[in-house]
């Protein structure tokens, strides 16, 4: 039941060296297309500030752990196979591609900031990466639209009675985006266009796929390799580019987080994933502590290696979600320990969406919500916000 944050990208952008990294499982990387066969998937976690201290109390995380105030809630990351133009046609590993993409909540695009891979994922110099995001981007609407131009030549083919609408044809068609009628045709009226396809010309069409395909695919973009010098030039230029003011990017090194983890796991270093600094213990090499300083400046002027930041980025901010926490009003205590959950829930989530995560039968008994922190009760319509600490008062 856990979010899945889906990596994306043309080859040899470092999709498999950012998933390793963010998970620590082993799969093949190396510079030429195609290394990743199957999407890979793995746990990774997401960082939520961990409530247990305000309440003064140590938390037992039952998934994931707590590492000094902060929690680590698991998240499912995959590596989905590398994307060259055109797989919407069906090239390169085309329609597996779309179909593994589906299944993610959101997306994390990767990007090769350092400009040394072509838009196959080659070797080469000087490349720019702005366009690799608008290549991504237009794959993914080019799919959406021969989905939709489906839908519209079933609707226009098919006998309706006095039924005819459009918008849910539409819904049916593009079912698997996870989108319905209503929303359909809210952005079907809201690009002025009137609700008879007859009359949308092939630019409607298309500006309705990139619309659909905006709402249903939420995105942001890692620009990877950020330890290049290439790169920071290339970060100034396009996150100055008010063409792509609609994206959200965040500064990443794959390797310096791999290096970083390695490390730690060595006894070389101590670092907590996500912070933008860590400890050298014991003894080292001149020659190793030389790359862990260098790694030391680059994850201090970008806050971090931006792995960690990416996904909670993707979650948190572009997807929208909150992490809330079950809590005792009353400081009363579970035998099994305090504060062992956080749940990650979808945005605009209420008490009564809390208590139906919880379990069915806690929803059909909801009597409403506690705050624990303001200790005041919250009806069940209530809207929670990230980090709420609830508890949950029901007939079952
Ligand atoms: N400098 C630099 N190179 C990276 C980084 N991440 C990946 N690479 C290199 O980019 C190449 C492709 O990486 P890989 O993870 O296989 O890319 P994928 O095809 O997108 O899965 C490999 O040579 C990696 O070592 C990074 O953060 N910095
Ligand atoms: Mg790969």
């Amino acid at each position: 039941m856990s979010y899945k944050i889906g990596l994306v990208g043309k080859p040899s952008v470092g999709k498999s060296s950012f998933f390793n990294a963010a998970t620590m499982n082993d799969v093949p990387e190396g510079a030429y297309p195609f290394t990743t066969i199957d999407p890979s998937v793995g746990e990774a976690y997401v960082r939520v500030e961990c409530a247990a201290p305000e309440f003064e109390e140590t938390c037992t995380p039952s998934v994931g752990t707590c590492k000094d105030g902060t929690r680590f809630v698991p998240v499912k990351l995959v590596d989905v196979a590398g994307l060259i133009p055109g797989a919407h046609e069906g090239k390169g590993l085309g329609n597996q591609f779309l179909t593994d993409l589906n299944e993610a909540d959101v997306l994390v695009n990767i990007v090769d900031f350092s400009g040394k891979t072509d838009i196959e994922g080659e070797p080469t110099e000087n490349h720019d990466p702005r366009e690799d995001i608008d290549f991504l981007e237009d794959e993914l609407d080019m799919w959406y639209l021969e989905i939709l131009n489906k839908g519209i030549e079933k609707f226009e083919t098919k006998y309706h009675g006095a039924e005819a609408e459009i918008e849910k044809d539409l819904a049916e068609q593009m079912s698997a985006f996870r989108t319905n009628k209503d929303e359909i045709k809210q952005i079907i009226l809201g690009l002025g266009l009137t609700l008879e396809p007859g009359t949308w010309e092939p630019e409607d069409r298309e500006e309705l796929a990139r619309s659909i395909r905006k709402r249903t695919k939420p995105m942001i973009v890692a620009a990877n390799k950020m330890d290049t010098p290439e790169a920071a030039a290339n970060w100034e230029e396009i996150t100055n580019d008010p063409a792509y003011d609609h994206l959200t990017f965040v500064p990443a090194s794959a390797h310096a987080e791999k290096a970083l983890k390695n490390a730690a796991e060595a006894g070389v270093i101590e670092y907590v994933a996500g912070e933008d600094t860590f400890d050298i213990r014991g003894d080292i090499s001149s020659e190793q502590e030389a790359g862990l300083e260098q790694i030391r400046e680059f994850i201090h002027s970008y806050g971090g290696t931006g792995v960690q930041t990416a996904l909670e980025t993707a979650l948190f901010d572009e997807l929208g979600c909150m992490a809330i926490f079950p809590g005792s009003a009353n400081g009363s205590k579970d035998e099994k320990g305090v504060f062992r959950d956080c749940f990650i829930l979808p945005k605009q989530s209420t008490t009564e969406d809390f208590a139906y995560h919880l379990h069915s039968d806690i929803g059909d008994g909801l009597l409403h919500g506690i705050d624990c922190r303001s200790k005041r009760q919250v009806g069940s319509g209530h809207e929670l916000t990230h980090r709420d600490v609830i508890e949950i008062i029901s007939t079952n």
